[in-house]
């Protein structure tokens, strides 16, 4: 069988098996994955966002109702025992039990935290994949690592490889995330697979988040496109209010090229005109000066970004941006994109 039939095969296998949750107009969901959870020490990339990430759900996310989906790798058992980071992440386990206690919180495996299926010492049902009905149509999450045999066969074999090997070095999070040819096929075979299944995927482990299929690249070129192609026809008033977006998205598209590792600039991923909107992945907890979500609430999926604006202003200069300060915290919300899932699914059927 070769990679692609097999990706195909496993992911349907996925699906078929996965427990269905209705999800209606009035559910509230956030997504977070790939916490890759540590011991607390120098290598354990999970430290710097850690109390951004525990006040949100306690603060935020828990008194406004919202159930926790946690889309796989939240603790980093290939490099660290679960002893370990139990020890150190009591206040994370707790916000956890939080959601757990009201059934507001479902965990899905990733291969980072795979190992937990063979042990006994933690109290989490665990789910390979979750499916949401939403009005005859199917949102699919699961973490992504499925798409590749070599997660699935030797999963077990690598995560003891890096624990004996890489730790002594100082190795921190590898593997799929940092390869940018993995990174795109596993993308690439969730595209493939969604926009022939006309489902909506959500997935993680790559750590790249993604809106419609979109990275942020792509997002900011199709926007200026977009405004360019309004831009003759509008009023005189309103050329000036589009003039400014588009400069003011030509200076991110500038700075997320300079800043940004090349592979998140990879852009026009599927060589096609048209994007099927199928592929969203929440990114990850461990970026520099933030996280990344995804929400859905009122019938509508968002790309959250959670900073801390005492290391970083950029979003809060930026007028293309709403963002909102949690309490009297450094931490702010910022809603990246939006976009209701009705509209999202009418596309996906007719563009697929
Ligand atoms: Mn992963």
């Amino acid at each position: 069988m070769n990679r692609e039939v097999f990706s195909f095969a496993s992911l349907n296998e996925l699906f078929r098996s996965s427990p269905t949750v209705q999800l209606t107009d009035k559910d509230k969901y956030v997504i977070f994955s790939d916490l890759h959870m540590g011991n607390g020490g120098k290598t354990d990339d999970f430290v710097r966002n850690s109390a951004m990430f525990v006040q949100v759900l306690r603060d935020y996310y828990f008194p406004r109702g919202y159930t926790l989906v946690l889309n796989g790798d939240v603790e980093e058992l290939q490099r660290f025992t679960l002893e370990s980071i139990q020890q150190h992440w009591g206040s994370v386990y707790e916000v956890f039990e939080l959601f757990a206690r009201e059934d507001r919180l479902y965990r899905l495996i990733g291969n980072h935290d795979w190992d937990l299926l063979y042990m006994q010492n933690h109290s989490f049902d665990l789910l390979h994949s979750l499916n949401f009905e939403y009005n005859g149509n199917t949102l699919f999450v699961f973490h992504g690592h499925q798409t590749s045999r070599r997660y699935m066969k030797y999963n077990h074999a690598l995560g003891l490889g890096l624990k004996y090997l890489s730790r002594p070095f100082g190795i921190h999070s590898s593997s799929v995330a940092h390869s940018s040819s993995k990174r795109f096929h596993t993308e690439k075979r969730v595209y493939q697979f969604s926009s022939r299944k006309k489902v909506l995927s959500i997935i993680g482990h790559t750590h790249r988040p993604l809106f419609e299929s979109m990275s942020k690249v792509d997002t900011l070129k199709f926007e200026i496109e977009r405004l360019c192609r309004k831009f003759p026809t509008a009023g005189e008033s309103k050329q000036q209010r589009i003039e400014d977006r588009i400069r003011r998205h030509r200076d991110e598209l500038n700075y997320v090229q300079r800043h940004e590792e090349s592979a998140a600039n990879r852009s026009s991923l599927y060589n096609a005109n048209l994007v099927v909107p199928c592929m969203f992945n929440s990114g990850c907890v461990l970026g520099e000066r933030g996280m990344t979500a995804l929400e859905i609430r009122k019938g509508k999926i968002a790309l959250i970004y959670w900073f801390d604006g005492s290391r970083g202003k950029k979003y809060l200069q930026d007028r293309n941006y709403k963002t909102k300060q949690l309490g009297d915290t450094t931490y702010y919300r910022a809603v990246m994109k939006k976009d209701s899932l009705s509209y999202i699914f009418s596309r996906i059927q007719l563009l697929s």
